[in-house]
């Protein structure tokens, strides 16, 4: 079963990680460059069964990506928290106001002066992905903005005109705009690749939260690929993934002492039940899962 591998690489860093101090203050046992690979065909998904993963809550997220928006608004509209926590983190920290988790995103969603003040994350994962800034000379020795970069977009015509190509890439890290960045891309890097008709995909993740950040990225992934091959005409081939610093956060050990005794169980399938016009028209209702019976969510807190 292809979920051993996440097994396996999570009894590993805790056995044998290296302890390290890091930006969130909680601390992590972390190994550096790590590989896992799960074969897409017949409709297979590396979606976890150890834990129940909320493979809609990653499915909006990714869905949101495509539109280009990095304001939680949306997310928060459609009851998505996960990237609550960060705005949330800035408004505590700026304000000085203890507001719940709860009334923050209800505020979000309600009120769109405070959304736009408070839920921005910069130009994170959507606006890098379908609209890549760049810049030309004005004429009088300064710049202007110019037609953003549509990387998606690109990609998928490169796919179909110059499948053999090896320049097929996605990437989140754009250096000159980290620092307006919530946080800089983890899952950072999507290259493609077309054999015996089929389309692979490699993820390059810099940095990883094995255990609440992984099963989310594995989804998604996937996910991502599938839609591109259904928009290429191309068999959905094998999902590598692909960590730099790739750790389990100290207080994450309930979850991961319980999460180590479960077996694998089942192999979840995903339909893409409509095939849209442009990668841009996905809604959730096109993804269907079957045989998917996790074993029991498993909670543990985010490190901020
Ligand atoms: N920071 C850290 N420390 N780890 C992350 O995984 C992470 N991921 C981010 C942003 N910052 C991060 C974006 N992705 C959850 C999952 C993915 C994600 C953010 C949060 C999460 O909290 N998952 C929980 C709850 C899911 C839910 O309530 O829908 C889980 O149990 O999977
Ligand atoms: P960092 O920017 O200091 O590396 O912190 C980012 C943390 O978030 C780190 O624990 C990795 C985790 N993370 C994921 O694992 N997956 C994700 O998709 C995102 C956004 C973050």
């Amino acid at each position: 079963h292809s979920e051993w591998q996440y097994l396996d690489l999570m009894r590993e860093i805790w056995e044998t990680g290296s302890e390290r101090v890091d930006r969130t203050g909680v601390g992590t046992r972390s190994v550096f460059g790590t590989m896992l690979r799960f074969d897409l065909a017949d409709g297979r998904m590396p979606l976890l069964t150890t834990k129940r993963v909320y493979w809609k809550t990653a499915t909006r997220e990714m869905l949101w990506f495509l539109t280009g928006d990095t304001n939680i608004r949306e997310l928060c509209r459609q009851n998505v928290q996960i990237w609550t926590d960060w705005p949330l983190d800035t408004y505590r920290r700026e304000t000085g106001e203890d507001i719940s988790r709860e009334d923050f995103a209800a505020r979000i969603v309600e009120d769109s002066a405070f959304a736009a003040r408070w839920g921005e994350l910069g130009p994170v994962y959507g606006k890098q992905w379908v609209d890549w800034p760049t810049y030309e000379a004005d004429g009088n020795g300064g710049f202007r903005k110019g037609e953003g970069i549509n990387q998606v977009a690109e990609v998928i015509e490169s796919l179909r005109h110059n499948p053999g190509s090896r320049r097929h890439i996605i990437e989140g890290w754009n250096v000159a705009e980290l620092n307006q960045m919530a946080l800089p891309p983890c899952h950072k890097t999507y290259q493609f690749h077309v054999a015996d008709g089929r389309l692979n995909c490699a993820l390059y993740q810099r940095s990883c939260d094995v255990a609440l950040g992984l099963p989310f990225n594995l989804w998604s992934g996937a996910l991502l690929q599938r839609m591109i091959a259904q928009q290429t005409d191309l068999e959905p081939g094998e999902f590598v993934w692909m960590g730099g610093d790739t750790h389990l956060y100290l207080n994450h050990d309930e979850l991961i002492s319980e999460q180590l005794q479960r077996q694998p169980e089942g192999s979840p399938r995903l339909e893409i039940t409509r095939r849209p016009e442009s990668i841009f028209d996905y809604r959730i209702e096109d993804f269907v899962v079957t045989d998917y019976t996790p074993q029991g969510a498993l909670k543990a807190p985010i490190a901020v």
